[in-house]
C-alpha cells in the first residue's frame, strides 16, 4: 500500500517535470524519457554562436513579415475566416516556412545532424535519417499575443488513419529549437507530458495542467505529436520569443510544404546527403535499404534520376 503511494507520487512528479538532458546523450536514455512522458528538453544542440548565425540568417526575411502572417495567408487557401485562422496562428506570431533553404548552419548542424536523425527514429517508425521532413518554419511569438489553443500536432491529418490514439505507432516528432532564450512570461510552448498516454484523446486537458517549457537559446523541445502543447502568451513589454519547429513524418509521408518544387536539384546538390532524402530527392527505403525502392523513376532511383 505504502509502495503504491510511493510510486503514484513519484509518477506524479514525473508528469511535473519536463526532463533535460544534453544533445549527443545516448539515444537509449532519450528515446526512455520520450516514451514515458512524450517530451524533452534536448539542451546545447547550438552553441551560443551558432544560433546566432541562424538568426542573422533569417533576420531580414523576419523583419519583412508582418504581425499574423500565417492567419491571413492560410485563410486565403482554407477559406475560413482570418479570425479562425488566427485563434490557431495567432495575431501578434509570424511564421517563416521553407527553413531548410533559408539557413547552411540550420540545415547542416540540425537537419543534417545525426544525433538528431537517430532520436526521431527511436520513436517514429522508419530509418535513421529517411523520414520526411513534415514543416520546417520559425514562430515568433511577440509581445501581447495570448495562448494558442492546447492540441496535438498533425491531428487532423492522421486521425483518418486512425493513429490519433495512445495505442497507435507516432506519427509524428516535432523539435522547437529555441534561438532566443525563452522564458514562461515569453510564451514558452506549453506542455502536458503524459498526454500521448490518455485513453481519450477527445480530452483537450486545461492550461492548469500544462507546463513550460523554458529553454536558453541552442536547446531543443523534442517531443512526441501525440502530446498535447500550445505556444504560451508572451506577457512581456518587448521579448520576442523565437523557435524554429522542425517536424519528421513517415519516410513516404507528404508534408505541409511542398519541398521538391522550392528548391533546384542544382541546388540541392550542395546539400547534406540525409537532407536531400528528406526533401524528397532521394528515393526512400522502408528497412535502410540503400538506395530506397519506393519514390524512384520508373523503378529508377531518383538520386540517379537527378544525377546527385
Ligand atoms: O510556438 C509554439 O510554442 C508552439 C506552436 C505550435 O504548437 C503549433 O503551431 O503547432
Ligand atoms: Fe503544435
Amino acid at each position: 500500500m505504502e509502495q503504491a503511494q510511493r510510486q503514484m507520487e513519484r509518477s506524479e512528479a514525473s508528469a511535473l517535470a519536463l526532463e533535460r538532458i544534453p544533445f549527443g546523450s545516448p539515444v537509449a536514455d532519450v528515446a526512455s524519457i520520450v516514451r514515458r512522458a512524450g517530451a524533452v528538453v534536448l539542451t546545447g544542440v547550438l552553441t551560443p554562436d551558432e544560433v546566432d548565425a541562424v538568426n542573422r540568417d533569417l533576420e531580414p526575411l523576419m523583419s519583412a513579415l508582418p504581425l499574423g502572417n500565417f492567419g491571413s495567408e492560410v485563410s486565403s487557401v482554407t477559406k475560413r475566416s482570418e479570425a479562425d485562422e488566427r485563434a490557431y496562428s495567432g495575431s501578434r506570431t509570424k511564421h517563416l516556412q521553407h527553413c531548410y533553404m533559408r539557413s547552411k548552419l540550420y540545415r547542416e548542424k540540425v537537419l543534417g545532424s545525426s544525433h538528431l536523425a537517430d532520436y526521431v527514429a527511436a520513436t517514429l517508425p522508419g530509418a535513421a535519417g529517411t523520414h520526411a521532413l513534415y514543416a520546417s518554419i520559425v514562430i515568433e511569438i511577440s509581445p501581447g499575443e495570448s495562448a494558442q489553443g492546447l492540441h496535438r500536432d498533425g491531428e487532423n491529418y492522421f486521425a483518418p488513419l486512425g493513429l490519433n490514439n495512445a495505442d497507435s505507432v507516432c506519427y509524428l516528432i516535432n523539435c522547437l529549437l529555441a534561438l532566443t532564450d525563452i522564458t514562461e512570461e515569453m510564451g514558452a510552448t506549453r506542455v502536458i507530458p503524459g498526454s500521448h498516454l490518455w485513453r481519450d484523446f477527445s480530452n483537450f486537458g486545461t492550461s492548469q495542467q500544462t507546463i513550460p517549457a523554458t529553454m536558453n537559446a541552442g536547446d531543443m523541445l523534442f517531443y512526441n505529436g501525440k502530446v498535447l502543447h500550445g505556444g504560451g502568451a508572451n506577457t512581456t513589454a518587448d521579448k520576442r520569443r523565437r523557435v524554429l519547429a522542425t517536424a519528421f513524418s513517415f519516410p513516404f509521408v507528404m508534408g505541409e510544404e511542398a519541398w521538391p518544387f522550392t528548391v533546384s536539384a542544382e541546388e540541392v546538390r550542395t546539400y547534406p546527403r540525409q537532407v536531400q532524402s528528406m526533401l524528397g530527392f532521394r528515393s526512400k527505403s522502408h528497412h535502410g535499404e540503400d538506395p530506397g525502392f519506393f519514390w524512384r523513376v520508373n523503378t529508377r532511383p531518383l538520386e540517379k534520376h537527378l544525377d546527385l
